[in-house]
């Protein structure tokens, strides 16, 4: 009969301390960290408009820090299905006056846009969080040089069009193929690996049935080696599942972000701050990490 042999036992080592390095911000990456969306959109897909005065973005944003966000994620341009086009001028008209009263904060632009990227970072944005991965011409150039974080997410076609039949073979395949090459991209145009993120990019191309399959398997995007982000709350497939119209999704968008974190997820991008904190609270201390 053969005998295992004992393996030589290596000195214990202490877990290597990773953190995602956003600009001026070091954000440790030990526990997970709460992003916290500020729509700055007359017709954006959650808050109707609510936070278009930038006034009302900056206290809401204000807000959400106080609650405990370590990032505010402020975007410009809807990607909800149908909303109008923005040019670069409007989205730009629309944040810089945010970006320039939270500059003290860990702030992220949500945009696709070379222009808006370049002019949000001089402004003080930390952060910028692509729903299509930095693949627009001159992206990847206009964030490399900076030291500021990225978020390269996977869409599927574009958000006009994207809710149409979404169709896939393998589904975590496709999203961790899309996801490995943007990364590589991303290195070789120059952004250090301690400044990327990925985001599976839930409800953009996807249904309900994709949605619930990637975040089944969303460990397997962890080989990747970036810190994984987790976009769930309020969303559609929360809809579909509870039956809730938007502005009652809280309890399904917190379950939601419990499986995320039971996944792998390292940063939960989020409407409702504090209620997600406790929700990281139990979570913590169920790993007994805390
Ligand atoms: C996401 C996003 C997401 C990242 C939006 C909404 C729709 N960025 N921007 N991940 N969703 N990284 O807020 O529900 O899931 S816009």
């Amino acid at each position: 009969m053969a005998v295992r042999k004992a393996r030589p036992r290596r000195p214990l080592q202490p877990k290597k301390k990773t953190s995602l390095q956003c600009g001026r911000f070091t954000l440790p990456l030990e526990k997970p960290l709460l992003m916290g969306v500020v729509n700055v959109t007359p017709d954006s897909f959650s808050d109707g408009g609510r936070f278009f005065a930038a006034e009302a973005a900056v206290s809401h944003a204000r807000r959400l820090a106080e609650e405990g966000a370590e990032i505010i994620d402020i975007g410009g341009e809807s990607s909800r299905p149908g909303a109008a086009p923005v040019s670069d001028q409007q989205e730009l008209e629309r944040i810089l006056p945010v970006l320039e009263r939270i500059g003290d904060l860990c702030v992220s632009v949500d945009t696709r846009r070379p222009a808006v990227m370049k002019a949000a970072l001089a402004a003080g944005a930390s952060m910028i969080n692509d729903i299509q991965a930095l693949s627009e011409p001159y992206a990847l150039e206009a964030v490399a040089g900076t030291g500021c974080a990225v978020c390269l997410m996977h869409m599927k076609g574009q958000p006009a069009t994207m809710q149409h039949e979404p169709r896939y073979d393998d589904v975590v395949g496709e999203v961790k193929t899309f996801l490995r090459e943007a990364v590589r991209k991303a290195r070789f145009a120059g952004i250090g690996a301690d400044r990327i993120a990925i985001d599976p990019g839930f409800g953009f191309g996807k249904t309900a049935r994709h949605n619930l399959e990637i975040l089944r398997k969303l460990g397997e995007l962890r080989s990747l080696g970036a810190p994984i982000v987790a976009g769930l709350s309020r969303k559609s497939t929360i809809g579909h599942l509870t039956g809730r119209p938007l502005d009652e999704r809280l309890a399904g968008s917190l379950a939601m972000a419990l499986l995320a974190l039971q996944g792998g997820a390292r940063i939960l991008r989020v409407h409702d701050v504090k209620e997600t904190k406790d929700v990281i609270a139990v979570w913590q201390a169920y790993k007994n990490e805390s």
